[in-house]
Formats: C-alpha cells, structure tokens, sequence
C-alpha cells in the first residue's frame, strides 16, 4: 500500500487509472527503474547481455551481480520471461527480463511482443507478486512502432487481469517519453 502511494504520488499528474476489478492498470510518464514494486521488467537481448536503452539503465542501477546472474540463464527466446533478484535495486524485489521482437512489421511481431506481457505477468503471478512495472517493450532500439506497441500493451494487461490473473495485480506500464505516454493515452 505504501508502495502504491509512493508510485501514485511520483506519477505527478500523467497518472492515469484503469480498473479491472481488484486490479490496476496505472499508465505514468517515468522510469521504470525508479518504481517501487515486486518486479520490474526489463527490455532485454536474447543473449541477456546489458545492451543500451531501459536494459543499461537497470544494469547499471543493479550492479554487476546482475550481469553474473543474468549470464547464468543462458539467453532468453523472444517473446519469453525469465526471473533474477534485484540487487542493488532496492526498490523492487526481482528483475523479469523479457525479449521484446525486433520490429519487421510481419504477423509473428504482435504475437511475440503480446507473448513479452503475457509471460511476465504469469512469471511475477507464480512468485506470489501483486505488483509490476513494464517499460514500452520493444518500442525503442527494437523499432515497434509506439501506437500498435502501447495498444499490444494494454491489450496484452487486460487480458491477462481478466482470463489468467488469481489475485490482484498492481500493473505499471512506465512511458519513458512524453510521445509514448500519449500513445498509450490515446487508446486508455
Ligand atoms: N531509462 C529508462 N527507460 C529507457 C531508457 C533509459 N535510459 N532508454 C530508453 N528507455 P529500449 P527495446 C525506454 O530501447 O526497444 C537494449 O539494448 C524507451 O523509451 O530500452 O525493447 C537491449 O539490450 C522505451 O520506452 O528497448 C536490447 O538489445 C523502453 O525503454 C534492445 O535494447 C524500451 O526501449 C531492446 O530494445
């Protein structure tokens, strides 16, 4: 609770609420490595190698154990999640890493940015978390073109809070540009 008012207080006025009954869907202009949560996501390579973009920002705010940890899970497919502590991040309990698609504009690219949300929700959902924060997946180095990567997005959250969600879940999807919090507002 403490956390949340935390979150609420640092959105300022980009909050934006949507509720789907116990749980919420909080739209903010930030960054995902000031959240406090149970996890935050991370935009990561298959190799899950700290790359540029919201990755470097978390490796570099984790230290370098998490480099240590992530080299042990030997890569991570696009459109799959897997799990590491925080670290020196003492504001979240664990990092999820996902594999967002590299933008090709083809099929496949929607199924596996959805695949992104889905398994990192399921992933912090197995952990007994109630709280997670996302970056724009995909939509920086990888290319997504921000109004289908935020309707993905939102699309991908609610399906999850209503078919799969057990209990409650905090989601934060965390803009890190004004551009990409219009799109997201756009279709909230
Ligand atoms: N701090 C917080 N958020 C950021 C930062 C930052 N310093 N820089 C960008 N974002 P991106 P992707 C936001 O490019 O497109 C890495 O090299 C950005 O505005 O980080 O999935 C990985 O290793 C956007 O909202 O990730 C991969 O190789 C979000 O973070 C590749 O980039 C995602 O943009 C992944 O590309």
């Amino acid at each position: 609770m403490e956390e949340r008012k935390w979150n609420l207080a640092y959105a300022q006025s980009s909050l934006r609420v949507e509720q789907h009954g116990a749980s919420d869907i909080y739209l903010l202009i930030g960054n995902v490595v000031d959240m406090h949560v149970d996890a935050i996501v991370n935009a990561a390579n298959k190799a899950l190698i700290g790359g540029a973009g919201v990755d470097g920002a978390i490796h570099r705010a984790a230290g370098p154990k998490l480099d240590e940890a992530c080299r042990k899970l030997h890569g991570c497919e696009t459109g799959e999640a897997k799990i590491t502590p925080a670290f020196n991040l003492k504001t979240a309990k664990a990092i999820i890493h996902t594999v967002g698609p590299v933008y090709q504009g083809k099929a496949q690219d929607a199924i596996d940015l959805t695949n992104c949300y889905r398994h990192a929700l399921l992933l912090a959902q197995e952990k007994g978390y109630s709280s997670i924060a996302f970056p724009c997946i995909s939509a920086g180095v990888y290319g997504y073109p921000i109004m289908e990567a935020a309707r993905i997005a939102l699309t991908s959250v609610r399906e999850f809070l209503t078919a799969e969600a057990k209990r409650p879940m905090d989601v934060y999807l965390v803009c890190f540009k004004a551009t990409e919090y219009e799109a997201y507002r756009q279709q909230m």
